[in-house]
């Protein structure tokens, strides 16, 4: 493993925004100090964490004394230069273009569907509920006849792409779906998870989580 460097992750368990990166630092075997950050106790709502990230949001990055906030931002900075992040324009486009769509309708639909059935601020029937999961089943058949030509989003091979996706998809059944229909969807699931220094190490969301029993943006 390569030398910290002073590279720090402010981080949440729970999060797969947060997952994502520590999954692209596991395969690129970087090491890194890891401060929790533990965003339903308070600690993004301090005025040293605004210093840090201005949006109050996990993850961050600080590297060489900067801090990066966006776990998009920080898959393309910490891949810039390897395999996982292709130079020609147009596969780097592609990668581009499923990291927009990951924070559009991967992030909000499933992760967000997700967060709001694991912790109590939603039921499956909530208007809600039902439609960031019309979202989540779009977005599923999507990648579904996308993953039906090639084994991985863009590329041609193994990118930032597939972490970035992977991170709220594979955890879909915690947000109610079930994945047998998309079977393009889970022989990549298992393609990316037989890649080298695979990890998955995402936390159940603590009980202070729960509406009302923290302080945090969420209320
Ligand atoms: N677009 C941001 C979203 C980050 C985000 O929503 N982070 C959540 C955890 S998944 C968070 O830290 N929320 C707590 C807070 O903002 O206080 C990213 O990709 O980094």
């Amino acid at each position: 493993m390569r030398d910290a460097n002073g590279r720090r992750l402010y981080d949440y368990g729970a999060s797969c925004n947060c997952y994502k990166v520590r999954l692209l630092l596991a395969q690129l075997d970087l090491s890194y100090e890891r401060v929790p950050v533990d965003i339903f106790g308070g600690d993004t709502l301090t005025d040293e964490y605004a210093r840090i990230n201005p949006a109050r949001s996990t993850p961050v990055l600080e590297a060489d004394g900067r801090f990066l906030p966006e776990s998009n931002a920080i898959l393309v900075y910490l891949a810039r230069g390897t395999p996982l992040l292709p130079e020609d324009p147009f596969e780097l486009a592609q990668v581009v273009r499923w990291l927009i769509v990951e924070q559009t309708d991967v992030m909000p639909m499933i992760g967000g569907l997700r967060f709001r059935l694991l912790t109590g601020r939603l039921t499956p029937s909530d208007p809600d509920a039902v439609r960031r999961r019309q979202g989540a089943l779009d977005v599923l058949q999507l990648l579904h006849g996308e993953l039906g030509t090639r084994d991985f989003l863009a590329a041609g091979r193994f990118t930032i792409a597939d972490i970035a996706v992977y991170g709220y998809t594979h955890l879909a059944h915690e947000a109610g779906i079930d994945l047998t229909p998309y079977r393009n969807v889970r022989a990549w699931l298992a393609r990316v998870e037989r890649q080298p220094r695979f990890v998955e190490d995402v936390e159940p969301y603590g009980a202070n989580a729960a509406p009302g029993a923290g302080r945090s943006i969420y209320g």
